[in-house]
């Protein structure tokens, strides 16, 4: 495969971006190879600088659940930048995002668009403090919810590919109050209540871990943890960023039936334009400025282009008939192949990460004894047949609607012929 396009120009980002890339784990390190510069990309494929093509399962981390360059949300963005890109001022578009996306995720009854799933977060955790005057909160290890300080602790994606339990930079004073739990373990959930109950303003929660690569939640997992946050009062946050619209078009909540107290969305959400949001009950958002005194603020906030962007999706994802189903038959041939091939595999709906271990991975410990070296070989073998997925053992690999019955069988057929 020609790559000399792509090093010459990974040499020249070198010395503009850290690292020469604008998100870490772009940088493709875990797995032994330069990073692909990527020139365009329409449906389930993409097309780098050196003319390669690829199938992509990274679909820009989640957001291409219909594929790239998909027509209906191109040509929303385009007649919406006609009318200017930005105003910073209301419009009605936001209204009617906020409707759509309300009416997929009931739990919420108010919400705010925001640029990024990590000020998603950072902004339900702050409300949740706001509204509880709590100041501890629960996050799980190897769980991701963007980069803000006080979550920056044992997180998975790219914190987990470089082995960086905390980032630099995150002082002490920024994780004082942010307590640790062992996803799919309810003792330690348990043992942090007995101790701080009182103190804890909120729990986040990735409702199916996709950030040490996919880990569903054991049965009843979820369930307890919104039983033993009601029980202490705190509230129970679920960061959809990866399941929003993705594992149902109601996320995830919707296909565990479980009701959080503040959603997070990112990705899907903002069509492939930079939008995220965050939401819940009324008494909650009604906490924050200028109702309340929880500030959070952004200047392109609710941006009009990036919402009609996030409008066209939501209306695709409700038009398209057995969408849901289709995307999880063709993630579960996926799944078969691995499975066949004799790697161990968790899967959840679209979302799938083949694990090298022979150990079943249902924590952040389970996933760190996987043999990288494996997985980054395995990366490599995908690529050199055209397949592009995840570079790093610890993220998922994304099914998306464009991805054809002969993308799926040229993927077995490359997996099929790892050893
Ligand atoms: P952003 O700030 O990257 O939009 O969203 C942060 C975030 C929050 N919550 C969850 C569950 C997430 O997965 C993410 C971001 N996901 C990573 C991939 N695992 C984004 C890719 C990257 O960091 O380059």
């Amino acid at each position: 495969m020609k790559t000399e396009i792509s090093e010459e120009l990974y040499e020249k980002a070198q010395r503009f971006m850290p690292g020469g890339v604008n998100s870490p784990v772009r940088a493709c390190k875990a797995v032994g190879t330069v990073p692909l510069f990527i020139d365009r990309a329409k449906g389930s494929h993409i097309w780098d600088e050196d003319g390669n093509e690829f199938i992509d399962y990274v679909c820009s981390w989640g957001p291409n659940i219909l594929g790239h360059s998909f027509e209906p949300i191109t040509a929303a963005v385009k007649s919406s930048c006609d009318k200017g890109l930005t105003f910073g001022a209301c419009h009605k578009g936001e209204i009617e995002l906020a409707e759509l996306i309300l009416k997929h995720f009931p739990s919420m009854e108010m919400l705010r668009l925001v640029n990024s799933g990590t000020e998603a977060v950072m902004s339900a955790i702050r409300s949740a403090r706001g509204f509880t005057g709590r100041e501890k909160i629960v996050k799980f290890e190897g769980c991701y919810h963007g980069h803000s300080d006080g979550l920056l602790v044992k997180a998975g994606s790219g914190l987990m590919t470089q082995a960086i339990p905390s980032g630099a930079g995150v002082t002490e004073g920024c994780v004082k109050d942010t307590l640790l739990a062992v996803f799919n373990s309810e003792a330690s959930v348990e043992e942090l209540f007995e101790k701080y109950g009182g103190e804890i303003a909120c729990v986040v929660v990735e409702p199916c871990a996709a950030n040490m690569g996919v880990v569903p939640p054991k049965q009843g997992f979820l369930k307890f943890l919104r039983e033993i946050t009601k029980k202490h009062g705190a509230l129970l946050i679920f960061d959809e960023v990866i399941t929003g619209f993705r594992l149902s078009i109601g996320g995830a909540q919707s296909f565990y039936g479980i009701t959080p107290d503040i959603t997070t969305l990112g990705k899907i959400v903002g069509g492939g334009m930079p939008l995220a949001a965050y939401g819940g009950r009324r008494e909650i958002m009604e906490c924050i400025a200028p109702l309340g005194s929880v500030y959070q603020a952004g200047t392109l906030s609710g941006n009009p282009c990036a919402v009609a962007a996030g409008i066209a999706m939501i209306k695709q994802l409700e038009s398209i008939p057995d969408l849901y189903k289709s995307l999880d038959s063709k993630a579960k041939l996926l799944e078969t192949a691995m499975k066949n091939a004799g790697l161990n595999v968790n899967r959840c709906g679209s979302l799938l990460t083949a694990f090298f271990t022979d150990k079943s991975v249902e924590s952040y410990d389970e996933a760190r004894c996987c043999d990288t070296e494996k997985y980054a070989r395995f990366y490599r073998h995908l690529l050199n047949s055209g397949i592009y997925t995840a570079p790093s053992q610890f993220e998922a690999m994304f099914v998306s609607f464009a991805h054809t019955d002969e993308d799926i069988e040229r993927t077995i057929e490359a997996i099929s012929s790892f050893s």
